[in-house]
């Protein structure tokens, strides 16, 4: 397909314009054929970008190496260029956006010179449905197209849903780093210093322009960028939800499903939860998306989500057949791997994949590596944010439902995240702004010392959705509120929970196992959807009473007890600091009701003193 081919006057006028600028050798379309992923995978090995994965073991996979300067998102080049500060809010980076258009147009002149300008047109949903997002991305990046034509919906199908004057979020995207007259990267991820780098957005044109990185959440624009920094915006105008959020469904052995959405900070496990395999004999747990979750309300007045995303980003160290069996058998073929270490016989490797090392491995930088458990020292083989790119359709707990364009109607949504003490196992709001009250306190315990706060404090991340909210965070909060208070029928709004998997003792041993066993916390969740759940009322919330909850091997009734315990002075120091340390953060645009909330679950603690 031609860029001449494109119908729509509009779009094909905005790649030729871009490409004036940008003066590539030439112009591709993504037309997401097999044929093209396969002719790209094939020139990406040729060039040295990456190599084929052993097609006994990992069929249809390859594997990359990132330049080590360019391995994560970077939020520190990470912008939100709304006319005005107070519109990006206290904890996103503001740009002038049309200084930051003057100095990125100054970045995109001739950036891809001696490179193929790819033109990536992809749907966040399933093509067509009510609920999706169409985007164009425009790219030097071949690693890029493919792992978007894993990661979303794209081509042909796409265009056509577009007809000749759709609208579409433009999104550009350069690694960079202009070719010289026969200069080649040599085999070398291509990217630029990261004082160059920009992942720019434009919340009130909807436009994403990024440049400088060729990695994951900063390149491959329809996910972090547009599912949620653009369209958290988008739902805020538009009345919906966009959100980081899981999406499951539970099934009870009388065959009845429900299905949750879920919202953690990162290194709590959600893409273990949202593929999660149930200890509970009957109940069945299946997964609909794994990281995004759009939500509208139907003409029936039920929230119904989408997945915007058609793959899973996951991070690769720590993931095996134990902790999440899976997604290992999702990214057992037709999968991307990138800055995991590679095996003699060209599988992969890393941290926590459930055994050692085989032999000599070439470590994320290209090095021979060997392993030396002996040695605490010892540089791991993969890089710690290392990623596996795998299509959702091969996940063997995929939901039937999980494409549907009407999507699936939310029951609960739970939060959560990593705390040693003071959050019990699981409770529950009373009401929908005590629920937006749990998301907004979201984080987790400090485990090692970072630069800005110190060990066991609380990371706060609310909603999660800290780094991806693309305006003013206590807006957003306001924005819940609204969402709850629009419901044309309260009844059907979904119950909020929050969750912790992470509690520990005293001595410091985990009191809960987690993983599958955390089945037996969605059963209770399961069960307060429907009414029938044995539960208590405390100054906190609905908790489960002693015996509400099955004991799983090794949980004795004392550690139930500490697990389900209301820790009065706890919360009240809890309380003390959101009240001094987290909510001034969001000055006059924190909703009263949050306060509020505050002042009255206050007032219960010490009347429970
Ligand atoms: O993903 C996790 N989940 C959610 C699973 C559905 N993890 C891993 C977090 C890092 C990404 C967990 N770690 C969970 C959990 O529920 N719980 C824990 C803590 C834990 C770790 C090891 C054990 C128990 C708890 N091992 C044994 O008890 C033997
Ligand atoms: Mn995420």
């Amino acid at each position: 397909m031609n860029v001449n081919d494109i119908a729509h006057s509009g779009l094909k006028q905005w790649i030729l314009d871009f490409a004036e600028l940008a003066t590539p050798e030439n112009i591709v379309i993504a037309d997401g054929s097999s044929a093209q992923y396969d002719e790209l995978v094939a020139q990406q090995i040729a060039g040295g970008y990456c190599v084929p994965l052993n097609p006994e073991k990992k069929p249809g996979c390859i594997a990359y190496n990132s330049d080590p300067s360019d391995v994560a998102r970077v939020e520190n080049r990470t912008y939100i260029a709304a006319k005005t500060k107070e519109a990006a809010g206290p904890t996103n980076n503001w740009i002038d956006p049309d200084q930051l258009k003057t100095d990125m147009t100054g970045l995109y002149r001739g950036c891809m010179k001696g490179r193929t300008l790819y033109a990536i047109p992809f749907s966040m949903g399933p093509v067509g449905s009510p609920i999706a997002k169409i985007g164009v991305e425009l790219t030097d990046s071949a690693y890029v197209v493919i792992n978007m034509m894993i990661m979303t919906r794209v081509g042909s199908k796409v265009l056509d849903v577009l007809g000749t004057d759709g609208a579409f979020v433009p999104c550009y995207h350069s690694v960079g780093k202009p070719l010289a007259e026969g200069e080649s990267d040599n085999g070398v991820w291509p990217c630029a210093p990261i004082e160059k780098k920009y992942i720019s957005h434009f919340p009130e044109t909807r436009e994403i322009w990024s440049y400088g990185s060729g990695y994951g959440g900063n390149a491959l624009l329809g996910k972090k960028c547009l599912a949620l920094r653009i369209a958290s915006v988008l739902a805020r105008d538009e009345g919906w939800l966009a959100e980081h959020m899981l999406i499951l469904k539970v099934t009870n052995p009388e065959g009845k499903s429900i299905f949750v959405t879920g919202a953690f900070p990162s290194a709590c496990g959600k893409t273990n939860l949202a593929m999660l395999i149930p200890t509970i004999p009957g109940w069945k747990v299946e997964t609909v998306g794994d990281d995004i979750a759009w939500m509208k309300y139907g003409a029936d007045g039920q929230l119904y989500a989408i997945n915007p995303e058609a793959g899973f980003f996951g991070v690769a160290p720590g993931t095996s057949t134990e902790s999440n069996l899976n997604a290992m058998v999702s990214a057992s073929k037709n999968s991307i791997f990138t800055n995991c270490a590679i095996t003699e016989d060209k599988d992969i490797w890393w941290e926590g994949i459930g055994y050692d090392a085989p032999g000599t491995l070439i470590d994320w930088h290209g090095n021979e590596w060997v392993q030396d458990k002996g040695n605490k020292e010892q540089k791991t083989a993969a890089h710690p944010n290392a990623r596996f790119t795998a299509p959702a359709s091969q996940c063997p707990s995929i939901a039937s439902e999980w494409e549907d364009p009407k999507g699936v109607p939310i029951s609960a949504i739970l939060f959560g995240g990593r705390r040693a003490s003071t959050v019990p196992l699981v409770h529950q709001s009373s009401n929908w702004n005590h629920g937006v009250f749990l998301g907004s306190i979201v984080g987790s315990e400090i485990t090692a010392a970072a630069l800005d706060l110190k060990v066991g404090s609380i990371r706060r991340d609310p909603f999660a959705m800290l780094p991806f909210c693309g305006y003013n965070m206590g807006d957003y909060f306001q924005h819940w509120i609204n969402v709850g208070k629009a419901a044309k029928d309260q009844t059907k709004l979904p119950k909020i929970f929050y969750v912790n998997w992470f509690r520990k003792t005293a001595e410091g041993k985990w009191l809960w196992p987690g993983f599958g066993e955390n089945s037996r916390v969605l059963k209770w969740v399961f069960e307060s959807c429907q009414g029938t759940a044995k539960s208590v009322e405390t100054p906190i919330g609905t908790m489960p009473t002693l015996d509400a909850i099955d004991r799983p091997a090794g949980v004795s009734e004392d550690d139930m007890k500490q697990l389900l315990y209301v820790d009065v002075k706890g919360w009240l120091k809890e309380v003390d600091d959101i009240r001094t340390n987290h909510y001034p953060k969001f000055g006059d645009h924190l909703p009263k009701e949050l306060a509020e909330f505050l002042d009255q679950m206050e007032a219960k603690l010490k009347a429970a003193l």
